[in-house]
This record gives C-alpha cells, structure tokens and sequence, in this order.
C-alpha cells in the first residue's frame, strides 16, 4: 500500500472550503483532519506534498469531448491518447466521450469502435455517453442493455440532417426509453431542417465566410429546439439534459421549465462565455477556427450565461472540446462555411477559464468546483467515486496555484492542435500537481503521466433528479 498525504492546502468542494490534510491511500481518499490537528500531525506517508498557498480541488470532469470524432470528411485532431493528457495537464481528470452510432449500425457496434479507440491510450479515467444516430426498435431495446452496463447518456440531434439527426417521433422514443430505463437523453438543440435551409440560401447569396455560419444558425432556432425538447421530454415523462447551450433565448426557455419544476438540464461551455461573433468574423479566413454548432454569440449573450451558472438555470460546464486544426482541417471551408468542420479544442483550458472567472467575480470559488467537477459528475452517475475529495472518493486531485500567471499559447499547450482558440489571453491560477487515482500525473512542469494508466469508467443514472 502506498500513502500520500497533501498538507496546508486550501481544500475547495462544491461545499466547503477548509484548510485541512488529506490522506490518500493507493488510489482513494481515506480521511480529512484540519489542518494542524494532532489526527493530521500523526500521519505519516511515503509521500508529502506541501500544500500550503495552495488550493486542493478535485480532478475536473469534463462531460463533453469528442476525440477522434469523424466529422464533416475529416476526424478531430486529438486520439485519446494526446486528449487525455492534455486533459490532465489542464487538470481535468475524467472525461466522458461520445461514442458514434452511425446510422444502420447498431449501438454495440459503436460502442465497440469507440471502447477500441479508447483502450489502453487514455491518461486520466474517461467514460462514454451513446450518439444514437438512428432510432429503431432494436436501438431503443439496446439503450436498456447499455443502461445496464453503465453507459446512462444518450445524444440525440435535432440538427445536422442525413448524419445525426432525429425527427421528434423517434426523439420522443428514444425519451420514452429514457424515462423507462433510466437514461439522460442529451440534446443538441437546434432548428437543423430549417437551418439548412437558410445555409443554402447563403451560399446562393455568395455569403461564405465562416462569420455566416453563425449568422445562419440563429439564436431563434437554438431557442425553438431547445423549446420543443423541453415539451417532448415533458410529454415522455422524461429528464432532459440539453448541451452547449448558447444562446440567451435558450436560457430563458430553460428556465422557464425548472421554474416549472421540470427535471431540465444544461450546460454551457467556455467559448460561449469568452469568446463572441468578433471572433467568427476575423479576417482572412482566421474565424474558421471559431466555426463550431451551436455557435458563438453576440458578446451580450455572455450576461445570461453567466447569470444562468450563478442561478443554477445551467448548472454544468463542459468543452465540447473537438478540435480540429486550422491547417488543412479548418481549411476545408475555404469558400463554403458550411464545410468547415464544426469544433473548438478546450480540454486543456476549461478548469483555468472557469478560476478565471472566479477573478473575475463571476462565480465563487465553491461554484467553480460545482460546475467544473462535483454537478458533472452527478449529473452523469460518478458521483462521489469522482467530483469531490471526502473519504471513499477516487484520489483525483489537483494543487492548484491561483496567483499562477500564464498566457494562453498553442506554442505551449498540449492539445493536438495547430492553434488556440484562447490565444495571448492572460490568466491567473495554474494546475501545478495532478492526481489521477492516487497517481501524481503532471508535476509543476513535468508530465509524469502514461497513455492507458487511464481506466474506463461505469456510470449509474443521473444523480441530479428533484
Ligand atoms: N458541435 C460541434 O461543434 N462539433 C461536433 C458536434 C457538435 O455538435
Ligand atoms: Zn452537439
Ligand atoms: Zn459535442
């Protein structure tokens, strides 16, 4: 047995925050004493790590990321390899990815593909959601068998037609499903059908930058679907979890309903909180590195965004991290937006953005750990295995310097990707230890990590339900 022990931090949960020790025996936690306290001064341990001036978190949980997703001809640039340490560099140390169900293929199969993809590679624990692409008797049957087995999320689309998408019969299906068989159906919430239609108008018009992308995917189509989600999981009896919420509109139709008392959920993520339209509309092509569905908004979204994480109407943060690069990816779009490959890498930057945002008076410190780790892993049946530090936890827990200053570069980050979406920004706070499972992974500037020390991850059903 192997015993670490993390002195004088700054322990910061989604409920507390105390200045206490915490011993950690081979992968878990075993127990908290504050700090100075005869209990914590008797321990011993074959390792200590000074804590002091620090902060003590847990590892982040990021339920949103597509590594080596194929997507508009092309696959996003990180393997699970280079994603899961990139991750853990940024002090994320769960991932939950999606596996694809492509359409005729059953849900196994994709499973399969995805647990192949995976296996072996991965730097931190990860788990996956379902993309059900195709709703038919024997998918729906199939949702029950993954349930089963720990894969409690399904992705349905109501944009992106002939690929992923769903029409509102098989969507309530598949939500039926879900309300008999425990599974959070995840909804990409916007207008597809009538999207394209004005895509194609664009284009006839000659409008093919990449700024058009977001001009085509409107906020009114982000709100109409985000609508008519809430009403089909409420006539199925159904949660509902709707992802990369960006629009202010979709937030008032989200709080309309928990106002209602309905089990409805969402997330935001960071490049709708930092970045804007400004970005989509650089010259010389640079906002193809912006195109991603559902899209950036005008800066004035970023208000009720971030009013919605403080009033708990979003309640998680996750990166939709899908990056693919700038050259020879991105570039696909030249002429037509509508081929650019939709995705912002992120992994690596969220848990930073999101302290920076607690510098920035967002968000408190609490809510941070809420929103970023403890919520996601809740939401997704992890919890308290990940999300917190308390006894029985998995031993995933950063020492996190919050007067570290950095600078946001793809000359320095770790993601597969040939640019960020974030560079030149300045930020304040830095993982400096990473502990994945009782592992130290990332070590002030050393990555001390390995592909496959990473262990896939079974899920219980949503624990965030009123
Ligand atoms: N949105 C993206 O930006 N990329 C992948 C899929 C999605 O829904
Ligand atoms: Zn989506
Ligand atoms: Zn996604």
């Amino acid at each position: 047995m192997s015993r670490t022990l993390i002195r004088g931090g700054l322990v910061i949960t989604a409920v507390d925050e105390v200045h206490a020790d915490v011993l950690v025996e081979d992968e878990k936690v075993v127990a908290l004493a504050a700090a100075g306290s005869t209990v914590a001064e008797g321990w011993t341990a074959d390792t200590v790590i000074d804590a002091a001036g620090k902060y003590v978190i847990p590892g982040g949980v990021d339920a949103h990321t597509h590594m080596e997703l194929p997507f508009g001809g092309t696959f996003a640039s990180d393997t699970f390899e280079t994603g899961t340490r990139a991750a853990a560099w940024g002090g994320t140390t769960t991932i939950v990815d999606f596996a694809v169900q492509s359409v005729g293929e059953s849900l196994r199969a994709g499973l399969d593909t995805w647990h192949a993809k995976a296996e072996g590679n991965c730097a931190v624990d990860y788990a996956f959601h379902m993309i059900v692409s195709d709703v038919d008797e024997n998918s729906l049957k199939e949702m029950d068998l993954l349930v089963d087995e720990g894969v409690t999320s399904f992705k349905l689309f109501m944009a992106y037609p002939g690929v992923f998408y769903s029409d509102d019969g098989r969507i309530l299906r598949a939500m039926q499903r879900g309300a008999a068989n425990g599974g959070l159906v995840m909804m990409h919430a916007e207008n597809g059908i009538a999207i394209d239609v004005l895509v194609e108008q664009a284009l006839a018009a000659g409008r093919t930058d990449p700024r058009h992308h977001g001009e085509v995917r409107r906020e009114l189509l982000e709100a109409e679907a985000t609508h008519r989600a809430i009403r089909l999981a409420e006539v199925a009896g159904a949660p509902l979890y709707v992802v990369h919420v960006s629009a202010e509109q979709a937030v008032a139709e989200l709080a309309t309903a928990r106002d209602r008392g309905l089990n409805v959920f969402a997330e935001t993520c960071p490049q709708y909180l930092f970045l804007s339209t400004d970005n989509l509309a650089e010259p010389d092509f640079e906002g193809a590195k912006y195109v991603c569905s559902t899209p950036l908004r005008p800066k004035d979204h970023q208000a009720a965004l971030w009013k919605g994480l403080r009033t708990n109407d979003l309640q998680v943060v996750s990166t939709d991290h899908c990056p693919f690069c700038f050259v020879g990816q991105k570039e696909l779009g030249r002429g037509d937006f509508s081929k650019i490959p939709n995705g912002l890498p992120g992994v690596e930057n969220r848990m930073d953005l999101l302290h920076q945002a607690v510098v920035d008076g967002h968000i408190s410190r609490r809510r941070w750990i809420e929103i970023a780790c403890a919520t996601p892993a809740r939401m997704f049946g992890l919890y308290p295995r990940k999300g917190t530090i308390a006894p029985g936890a998995d031993a995933d827990i950063v020492i996190y310097d919050p007067g570290a200053e950095q600078v946001v570069s793809a000359a320095t980050h770790h993601m597969n990707v040939d640019y960020s979406a974030y560079e030149g920004k300045r930020l304040r706070g830095k993982a400096r230890t990473v502990i994945s499972r009782g592992t130290v992974v990332v070590d002030r500037d050393r990555y001390l990590g390995r592909a496959g020390h990473g262990r896939y991850q079974t899920r219980e059903t949503c624990q965030y339900l009123v």
